[in-house]
């Protein structure tokens, strides 16, 4: 790190703690230590630069072999090489050559982006690097006891930090079109807010530009999930609305900085996700006083203020961009047709994908039962607030990954409705994976990801959903696919190179996704772009580096950490070389 950054953020951090010592810590209080009734209200404050952050807050961090930036290597031309295609006619007669067929009444459009996806902390790496402040995940993956699979962090991982010029350059070579990444924001902000870190904005402009001098769309998602620690331990991160003034400003930085090249943002990726993270567990982090059950929605509701109003402001300094927030689940289909079932489902739809949808593309406010349930805890929206959640997207973007049958609760839902005990509560629907005739809805992935099974025969009619139920009546926005993938079944298990580039579950998801989606576009669902997750194995968080996502493999075992396309890399391809307009 150049000397001037160090000076700047040192500076700025005995700042942000003599602001905190004048308001919760009385000198006096320390002086009249011994007499106290109530020691558990002491309180003291220290003076943090980044490192201290570091070293007493999460502990010494892993180097990579590669320390500085490397240029591309030109991708050779032997490893473009599809494998045989995996579709043959079943039961062929005659000569016995595999035969690919095209439905003439499909295609994609021809600006149709599709692309692959990855986010700041699974493939970054350089966790102490270039000025990066430690985030959430940096404790959760160094301290907190079985939080991860054997203890991986992801330190080093794909080492993305210094070797984007190659990522960037091997997806190019595949005629991928957009390429999603997640800025660090503890990497802009080391302490989340104050002052900004001029090396990572100097390596998020190269990457950017990297991407456009290979013809790859850089869409950039603000928030995957790393919120800054100092945010976390000051005020609680998303428990607080002292989140949403820090987002914004963090968006409004980002925005200034790259907005001149990036037209595609998303403001923060999956709520229901990173809000049902909460409450973390004990002992790592400041405590603040929310009783567990209520602390995703105190999280779901700074979201929706701080998506919206960095929304705003997007739209504001960059009149043409597109902006959204993603949002994710999977389709929930009715076990039965019964009443009780399609109550179920209902409120599984409001609790999940509701939560934060109905507020964005219908009402400024909550699905009903969701009102219901948090109006004892949480303040209502103003009118205003309401005015500026409503109508805060541009497109419903959707992590869409898989499906499961939903069905009311033992005992009924009204039941469970009045029973805070029951397991259901309070969506008070419950799932399961197989039909009611007990097969299951597709192939399991890795037993790592139980939630994950092939469903693809579903997507049509979970698109048709989304466009009925939000986007359309949102003022037609159009729809895009913004994460899906597989998880080879036991991939990490498999020893053999060519055995591992060998996904033909993966292959098979892919390619019957990419018909999903030609099905979904012939009946007219606008969808205007997908993004597979993920461009390469990496950090899968608390499964470490023990379930693979990517349609590229990486030996994390060689520190070099070479990368070598999957099978199903091309199958994806494959797709918009038989069906894209030219
Ligand atoms: C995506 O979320 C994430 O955006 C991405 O970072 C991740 O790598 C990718 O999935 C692959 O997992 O274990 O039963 O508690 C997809 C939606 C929601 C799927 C949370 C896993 C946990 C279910 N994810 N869910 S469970």
């Amino acid at each position: 790190m150049k000397t001037s950054t160090i000076a700047t953020l040192v500076a700025s951090a005995a700042f942000a703690n003599a602001q905190n010592a004048t308001k919760s810590t009385a000198p006096s209080a320390i002086a009249n230590a011994t007499r106290t009734q109530n020691p558990t209200r002491l309180a003291s404050a220290f003076i943090l630069n980044v490192n201290d952050l570091w070293d007493m807050l999460v502990g010494p961090v892993t180097e990579a072999y590669y320390t500085t930036t490397i240029s591309a290597t030109p991708v050779p031309s032997s490893s473009l090489i599809p494998p045989p295609p995996l579709y043959y006619p079943s039961f062929p007669t005659g000569p016995q050559s595999p035969t690919q067929a095209k439905n003439e009444s499909w295609s994609f459009p021809k600006d149709f982006w599709w692309g692959v996806a990855g986010a700041a902390y699974q493939v970054e790496g350089a966790a102490k690097d270039g000025g990066r402040g430690p985030s959430v995940w940096d404790v959760l993956s160094h301290r907190a006891t079985d939080f991860v699979v054997n203890n991986h962090t992801a330190d080093v991982t794909n080492n993305n930090y210094y070797m984007y010029k190659d990522d960037i350059a091997r997806i190019a070579a595949l005629g991928v079109k957009a390429y999603s990444l997640s800025l660090s924001w503890s990497r802009i902000l080391p302490f989340g807010r104050g002052p900004v870190n001029e090396e990572a904005i100097a390596h998020y402009n190269d990457v950017i530009n990297t991407c456009i001098e290979y013809n790859v769309i850089p869409m950039v998602t603000l928030y995957h999930w790393d919120t800054p620690l100092m945010l976390q331990d000051t005020y609680g991160g998303w428990l607080s609305e002292d989140i949403v003034n820090d987002f914004v400003e963090y968006a409004r930085i980002a925005y200034g900085r790259f907005g001149d090249r990036v037209q595609h943002w998303f403001t923060v990726n999956e709520p229901i996700v990173f809000c049902q993270q909460y409450p973390f567990p004990e002992h790592y982090f400041k405590t603040f006083p929310i009783p567990d059950v209520h602390q995703q929605f105190h999280c779901g509701q700074s979201v929706l203020l701080a998506h919206s109003q960095a929304y705003r402001l997007g739209k504001k300094m960059m009149p043409d961009s597109m902006i959204s927030y993603k949002n994710n689940g999977g389709y929930k289909i009715p076990l039965t047709n019964s009443t009780e079932d399609a109550r179920a489902v209902q409120r599984a739809w409001d609790f999940n994908e509701g939560w934060f949808s109905d507020p964005i593309y219908l009402t400024g406010d909550y699905p009903a039962s969701v009102k219901q349930y948090t109006s004892s805890f949480l303040r209502p929206f103003t009118t205003s607030e309401k005015q500026t959640i409503k109508g805060s997207a541009d497109i419903y973007a959707h992590d869409a990954y898989t499906s499961q049958f939903y069905f009311a609760p033992e005992g009924g839902v009204d039941a469970c409705i009045n029973d805070p005990n029951n397991t259901a509560y309070p969506s008070c629907a419950a799932t399961q994976y197989t039909y009611e005739n007990g097969w299951l809805i597709g192939p399991a992935a890795d037993p790592l990801s139980p939630w994950l099974h092939k469903a693809t025969d579903w997507v049509p009619e979970f698109l048709q959903y989304i466009k009925t139920t939000w986007a359309d009546p949102a003022g037609n926005l159009p729809l895009a696919v913004t994460e899906f993938g597989f998880a080879e079944p036991f991939e990490a298990q498999k020893v053999l190179l060519q055995d591992i580039l060998y996904d033909p579950l993966r292959m098979s998801y892919y390619h019957d996704y990419m018909e999903a989606i030609l099905i979904a576009i012939s009946e007219g669902v606008n969808v205007v772009g997908c993004l597979a997750w993920s461009l390469y194995d990496n950090f899968e968080w608390g499964s470490g580096f023990a379930v693979k996502f990517g349609m590229q493999y990486v030996n994390f075992t060689d520190p070099k950490l070479p990368r070598y396309y999957k099978a199903s890399f091309f199958e994806y391809k494959n797709a918009f070389d038989v069906y894209q307009e030219k």
